[in-house]
């Protein structure tokens, strides 16, 4: 009686693909087809010829090396000396837009080049056949070095090559939100890169490399600690530290910048007040400024988060973002700095009580009567959504809201609200569906969200992308391996954020595994349904992620949002859901767009589905455009996205052999595990619908679980049964916990004869390691342990998790046990078992038995 779980099938494969370097991401340089390349008739350098000699320059010609021996294993030979170099007809030639004028007039370009932007060329002249990367500065030299790398990753050919590009927008930054402790805020991948225990690191490799896969895809900036700042990284001894940082990053044309605390004057500088007007703050900053520049010379700025979440701000003293905002800007301007002040200022003490009360309101209410008072090297850096980076949100009516002021957009890449890297959700559609949405500024030509931010649509000489990254320690720097597409795609919208999310899936894939058809066309199926799938089993029609807001932000916690001040209210009631922010009834949000845009959302009629809880408060059986009810549509998209999420599981086999093997089961382990909590979510949310509508699923299926036994309706020896909190978490809202050295909880089968599935809902708190065997009949068929780290330290929706023993041979009348043995604060809690037909999956190990005896001839 043996089964085939996860844990046998986790050995290497004969034949699979060696392990690369994870930390390599998308700049794998996996080989290529060189004749696909460099069809006939078309000469592979030998030489790259490097016109400069700038760091940034450096890199770029090391980078064509690395590349080049990766991908055509062709050893370029790095010259510097144009005279040598002159010898070998078959070049590469890197250099600024001035460097190849100098180096050959007849190859100056009458159009200038837009900063930071490159052209590509293959040239041929006379004997020589030159491919030219020539960037408008250093940094466009070494972006086109990376695209041109990116060109034969994708085996496309070189022949006429003639291509010119340029970012959309000057600010291309990450944050990362680290503490000087290691720790990071909102991080799911391990500690800092940059700090450890209050200093930075010595080792600096991973900065570097971190640098190098940032300028691949544009990035220009990086902003190394948490928004929530410490105010003691700006003392001396500490810069001191952090220019090393700078200086890692520095050959890829990153600039380093700094959160900062409003209240620093006070707080590390003595003085009595942090108020921005007061002439001794302005010139503590100014000082400050100045130091900052001698340690770092290219220091990018300042990013604020202030009167926000409790952090010290310039409403303290009766003074206005802007005011504060120009203390740092005035401050940085000699240097070339600016200030990135964070439209992220709202009252998280706010009434639940009243009706008009709103937290989507913060944003415009605070910022848009500033407009024309930020002096022009600050720009207003204003998350995608009014609210938190949910799984579904409207674009933020600040973005209309400021004609006369720069503007950044703010999108989270690593994923807060949507799995934490334990889910698979590729963001960039997300992403898309905002900058593509059009604010219709009225008698403007161009107002999409993307025309805004790049400075397009009000002629605003600067704006951008800033993406809160949070890379960490770990091998695939954001813990799962596919979430490295998040930061590749966000890299490559603030470049040109009309890329579609189907070309940018399709880059990184073939980037990251190769140009193998399979491998590209499961990978890219995957990624661009994945934030659908999410959304489905977890937020549906705009009310939120649904997730236990006033916690850790992971598993279900529907309630969480209600009766608080933090303002994620879903006014979930026994006859409705929903806020209603029109103009007519509700908070008045909906006015804060333009009239285009404030006309759709306002009536029910026009308002899209995926937004209609987020704009109105309707009756669970209102219907949809597709007449189906709300109530209904809860049910059976959280049915749908948790099966769609179990079918993500057998896709991903198709591709064992075919990308590298520890790649393989890092991500599925991951898809198993989200198929597992893709049910907890669907469970909690439905069965929290059922109970507080009171309306019966069309469809039978919830609260009715015939698969399924309760844990605290087994035969238990010490287990005890406890509540679990919110109910909804737990089947039956109960579970068992053991608290002495082994426990059981045993049941009698007795369905057919046949082979099944077993599997064991239990949970998996952040510490201790629990021990579970599955015995039949008092022999053991499986054991696993409870070791993952889980963001919780209780039986909730962040812990329940799913073991699935495959291909279990039962006999009628044969009794199921699990032993349970728990491990320090762990008590080995059990939820449910859920018995089904064997599902037949291709991992089946089949193994001689008693099975045999029930189907000498099963075929999975
Ligand atoms: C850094 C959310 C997050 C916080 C974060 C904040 C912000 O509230 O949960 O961790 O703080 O946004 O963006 O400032």
């Amino acid at each position: 009686m043996l089964v085939s779980a996860s844990v046998l099938f986790a050995s290497p494969v004969p034949g699979a693909r060696q392990p690369v370097d994870p930390q390599a991401a998308w700049l794998a340089y996996n080989a290529v087809d060189a004749q696909r390349v460099f069809p006939a008739g078309t000469a592979m350098p030998n030489t790259v010829l490097r016109l400069g000699d700038s760091a940034v320059e450096i890199s770029a010609a090391d980078e064509l090396h690395r590349g080049f021996e990766g991908m055509l294993h062709r050893i370029l030979r790095l010259d510097t000396d144009a005279v040598q170099a002159s010898k070998d007809h078959d070049l590469i030639v890197i250099g600024t837009a001035k460097e190849i004028a100098a180096w050959r007039p007849s190859l100056r370009e009458k159009k200038p080049l837009q900063p930071e932007g490159f052209r590509l060329r293959s040239v041929v002249a006379g004997k020589d056949s030159l491919l030219i990367v020539e960037g408008a500065d250093e940094r466009g030299a070494l972006y086109g070095a990376f695209t041109l790398l990116r060109m034969i990753a994708e085996e496309r050919p070189l022949t006429q090559l003639d291509d010119v590009e340029a970012p959309s927008a000057a600010v291309r930054w990450t944050n990362e939100w680290d503490n000087p402790d290691g720790s990071i805020e909102r991080g799911y991948a391990g500690r800092s890169i940059f700090f450890d225990k209050g200093d930075v690191r010595q080792d600096m490799s991973r900065a570097r490399e971190y640098a190098r896969l940032l300028a691949s895809v544009g990035i220009n900036g990086c902003t190394i600690n948490n928004v929530n700042a410490d105010p003691s990284l700006l003392r001396p001894e500490k810069l001191a530290e952090i220019a090393r940082i700078a200086a890692a990053f520095r050959p890829y044309g990153v600039k380093l910048s700094l959160s900062i605390a409003m209240n620093s004057p006070q707080a590390i500088g003595r003085l009595s007040t942090f108020d921005p007007l007061a002439p001794e703050v302005a010139a503590w900053w100014r000082a400050k400024v100045d130091e900052i520049y001698k340690a770092i010379p290219d220091f990018g700025g300042v990013i604020i988060k202030a009167d926000s979440e409790g952090q010290p701000g310039p409403l303290q003293y009766g003074r206005t973002p802007a005011e504060a905002a120009n203390v740092l800007a005035r401050a940085l301007k000699p240097h070339g700095g600016v200030v990135l002040y964070r439209g992220f200022v709202y009252n998280h003490h706010l009434d639940w009580h009243d009706p008009k009360a709103d937290r989507a309101r913060a944003g415009y209410d605070n910022f848009h009567t500033l407009d024309g008072q930020f002096d022009d090297n600050v720009i207003v850096q204003i998350k995608n959504g009014p609210i938190d980076f949910q799984v579904r949100e409207p674009v933020s009516p600040l973005f209309a809201g400021l004609h006369k002021t720069n503007e950044a957009i703010e999108l989270q890449i690593t994923q807060e609200y949507t799995g934490q890297q334990r889910h698979l959700v590729f963001l960039v559609p997300m992403w898309k569906t905002a900058l593509d949405t059009d604010m219709h500024v009225s008698g403007m030509r161009y107002s999409m969200v993307r025309d805004i931010v790049t400075g397009r649509t009000f002629r605003r000489p600067m704006g951008g992308f800033v993406g809160v990254a949070n890379v960490g320690l770990d091998d695939y720097w954001l813990g799962h391996p596919l979430a490295m597409a998040n930061l590749y795609g966000f890299g490559r919208l603030a470049w040109d954020p009309v890329l579609s999310s189907a070309t940018i899936s399709d880059e990184w894939t073939r980037l990251t595994f190769g140009n193998d058809a399979d491998v590209r066309s499961v990978v890219d199926t995957l990624l661009l349904n994945s934030w659908h799938i999410y959304e489905e089993y977890t937020g549906p029609l705009g009310v939120g992620t649904l997730t236990d807001i006033i916690g850790v932000h992971y598993g279900p916690g529907i309630e969480s949002a209600e009766r608080n001040g933090w303002g994620q209210w879903i006014r979930a009631d026994h006859n409705g859901i929903g806020m209603d922010r029109t103009v007519a009834t509700g908070t008045g949000y909906i006015g804060q767009y333009p009239a285009g845009l404030a006309a759709e959302y306002e009536t029910l009629k026009a308002c899209p589905d995926e937004l209609l809880l987020f704009m109105h408060h309707v009756p669970y059986t209102y219907r949809l455009h597709d007449h189906k009810t709300v109530i209904q549509y809860i049910y059976d998209t959280h049915y749908a996205g948790a099966t769609a999420a179990a079918v993500q599981v057998p896709a991903w086999e198709t591709l064992e052999g075919k990308v590298p093997d520890r790649t393989y089961f890092e991500v599925l382990r991951r898809l198993n595990y989200q198929a597992g909590h893709s049910l907890v979510w669907r469970d909690a949310v439905v069965n929290w619908f059922h109970r507080m509508s009171g309306i019966a699923d069309d469809k039978g299926r919830v609260g009715n679980y015939p698969d399924r036994t309760e844990a605290e309706a087994m035969q238990l020896e010490r287990y005890v049964p406890v509540a679990v909190t919110p109910w909804e978490t737990a089947s039956g809202g109960k579970a068992v916990v053991c608290h002495t050295a082994s426990c059981s909880a045993s049941m009698g089968f007795t369905r057919a004869t046949g082979w099944y599935d077993i599997a064991v809902q239990y949970f998996d708190l952040r510490e201790g390691a629990s021990r579970f065997t599955l015995e039949v009949n008092g022999t053991a068929i499986d054991t696993w342990k409870a070791d993952d780290t889980l963001p919780s330290q209780k039986l909730d929706g962040h812990t329940s998790t799913r073991h699935t023993s495959h291909d279990v041979a039962l006999h009628s009348g044969d009794r199921i046990s699990i032993i349970g043995v728990p491990d320090g604060k762990e008590p080995a809690p059990i939820d449910y078992l859920e018995i089904t037909p064997a599902s037949g999956s291709e991992r089946s190990v089949r193994r001689k038995g008693p099975q045999e005896e029930i189907h000498g001839n099963k075929d999975h």
